[in-house]
């Protein structure tokens, strides 16, 4: 339920949107300033941390280097749809980069587009991609927003340390609340035209012996329901999700980020992107900046000092920032574990293609709502979500992401030439997660008949396993830092985001980095901050 927080924070974005300012927040952090604390990034973690400094009356400045996404442009529309992308879409290219890049191995999804710093990236490191959200939101701006907390035995066996009781007691339910997490009503999923890709997916999957269940969201299924009777401007029934949604979903900047300017202690800078974290003499931090511009040029080189260092530029971004100043010696005592224990949360998408009598819809809804969920099968643990195709014509295609149990891991190194982390990572790291999945979707094609669909990731493959939405680690809990996010070696410098869990969480993370977030920042504000 929004308070008047949020709508004093988003009626503040919104306005400096408008007038075309890169800052939203009192008096911002210019040239050789100083700020309490400082927040790099503005995703699930950062935004958490932004939250609760502010509400504590700690002066915080959130530093991102992705723009403000609440002005429409000339279309009238803050974000384009998949199935027509234009500039807004990417971050500087030239052309798009979608996940599923043909169809009948054609060329036909991708489009040439201007550089621009849109809304969605996809980070090349080699065998495997990244896929990340950029602008003052992060991942919340491009992501399906499904609200999955983690099965309890696996969190608990994936992160030791903590105790599960508090967080399935206490953060795991406050997370949910403050994300807006609701689930779709089961009539609706029953009867809507665009839920039919849905309902197919879990009829199948249940024929074949496997349990589906409904997972919760952020996007709100009350406004999906105006929308398909023609009350509201429609959104996730028109396509939008990956390059973000003009309605319905309730992202970070409508939520925990509204709330944070809502509290008048916090200030958002925008297109602002952080390139190296030293220490003075005093035992502050100097953060160098670089604002830039639309074209991506650097327009003005800042050094910002703060007391307090949040790094919630995710598991890419923190890593990087943290393994750059270990490397370069801005920050020389990090330890060895900054850059270790990543992974792609078992990543794996694959796509079924079914008989005509068994069409997956022309309309379908971006949100995928239902998940088939065979984690206790102890060969192949496996959760995978139903995923839609919105393509506009009907292609009986059931598309699927299946995030896995892989007990593989990734590690970062320092790239001096190119002054970036590069994530050492193989194909054959993805064995174990194709092969759980092949496992369940054998099953499924074998009781139907069906088959995989070869052509729409690229090289004959039914299994994209050179991608992913869920990067995990880089800066595991209690080894790159203590068991609350301290990054060890220094004081008052903080991991806050999905560099936290070291590779894989068995479901969608937002939440579970959400929560950490939350229990973390209790714990900080508490012991750490005057
Ligand atoms: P994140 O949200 O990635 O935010 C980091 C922010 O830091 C970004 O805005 C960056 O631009 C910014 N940044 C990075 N480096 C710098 C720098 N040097 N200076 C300034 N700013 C910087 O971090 N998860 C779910 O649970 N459910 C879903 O349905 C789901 N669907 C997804 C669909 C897609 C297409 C994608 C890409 C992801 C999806 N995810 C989903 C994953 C989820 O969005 C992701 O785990 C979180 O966003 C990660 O949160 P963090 O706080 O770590």
């Amino acid at each position: 339920m929004p308070t008047r927080r949020h709508v004093l924070g988003f009626t503040a974005l919104s306005a400096a949107a408008a007038a075309g300012l890169t800052t939203v927040g009192p008096a911002a952090a210019a040239t050789g300033s100083f700020t309490p604390a400082l927040v790099i990034g503005s995703g699930y973690g950062a935004a958490v941390s932004a939250l609760r400094l502010g509400e504590a009356g700690v002066r915080t400045t959130v530093l991102e280097m992705g723009r403000l996404w609440s002005e429409p442009a000339d279309d009238g529309k803050v974000f384009c749809a998949i199935t027509d992308p234009d500039r807004r879409s990417m971050w500087f290219r030239t052309r798009t980069e979608a996940p599923l890049s043909s169809f009948l191995w054609l060329d036909v999804v991708d489009r040439d587009i201007d550089p621009y710093p849109g809304v969605l990236d996809r980070v090349d490191h080699g065998d495997m991609d990244v896929y990340v959200g950029r602008g003052v939101g992060g991942g919340s701006l491009v992501n399906a927003g499904m609200a999955v907390v983690p099965r309890r035995e696996y969190f608990a066996e994936i992160l030791p340390g903590i105790d599960a009781d508090q967080m399935y007691d206490r953060y795991f339910p406050l997370a949910q609340a403050e994300l807006g997490a609701n689930t779709v009503g089961p009539a609706y999923h029953a009867a809507s035209d665009y839920y039919r890709f849905s309902r197919i997916g879990a009829e199948h999957a249940e024929a074949a012996g496997f349990a589906t269940r409904f997972v919760p969201g952020v996007y709100d299924f009350d406004y999906m329901e105006r929308e398909e009777a023609g009350l509201e401007e429609p959104s996730a029934l028109a396509a939008e999700v990956m390059y973000g949604n003009n309605h319905g979903k309730q992202s970070l900047d409508r939520t925990y980020l509204a709330a944070a300017l809502g509290t008048g202690n916090v200030t958002v800078e925008s297109l602002h992107q952080v390139r190296q974290i030293e220490r003075d003499s005093d035992g502050n931090y100097i953060v160098a900046v670089d604002r830039i511009d639309e074209t991506g040029q650097t327009v003005e080189t800042k050094q910002i000092g703060c007391r307090y260092l949040f790094l919630g530029a995710g598991s890419l971004g923190t890593t990087e920032l943290l393994l750059r100043a270990r490397e370069t010696g801005t920050l020389p005592d990090l330890g060895d574990a900054v850059g270790s224990r990543w992974g792609p949360n078992g990543n794996v998408m694959t796509a079924r293609g079914n008989h005509v009598w068994a069409p997956t819809g022309v309309k379908q809804s971006t949100i995928p709502v239902m998940g088939i969920d065979d984690w206790d099968n102890p060969g192949a643990r496996v959760f995978a979500e139903i995923a839609p195709l919105p393509a506009g014509i009907e292609t009986w295609i059931s598309l699927y992401l299946a995030i896995t149990d892989n007990p593989e891991r990734g590690h970062f190194t320092y790239d001096a030439d190119s002054d970036s982390a590069r994530l050492q990572w193989s194909t054959d790291q993805n064995g174990p997660s194709v092969a759980a999945a092949k496992s369940m979707f054998d099953r499924i094609n074998a009781e139907h008949g069906t088959a995989y669909r070869h052509d729409l990731f690229g090289d004959d493959k039914a299994f994209a396993d050179d991608f992913c939405y869920h990067p995990l680690g880089g800066c595991p809990i209690g080894e790159a830092t203590d068991g609350y996010g301290r990054v060890n070696g220094y004081e008052r410098l903080y991991a806050t985001d999905s560099s936290l869990i070291p590779g894989s969480i068995g479901v969608n993370p937002l939440v579970t980095i959400t929560a950490l977030a939350e229990r973390n920042l209790e714990e900080i504000i508490a012991a750490d901050v005057d």
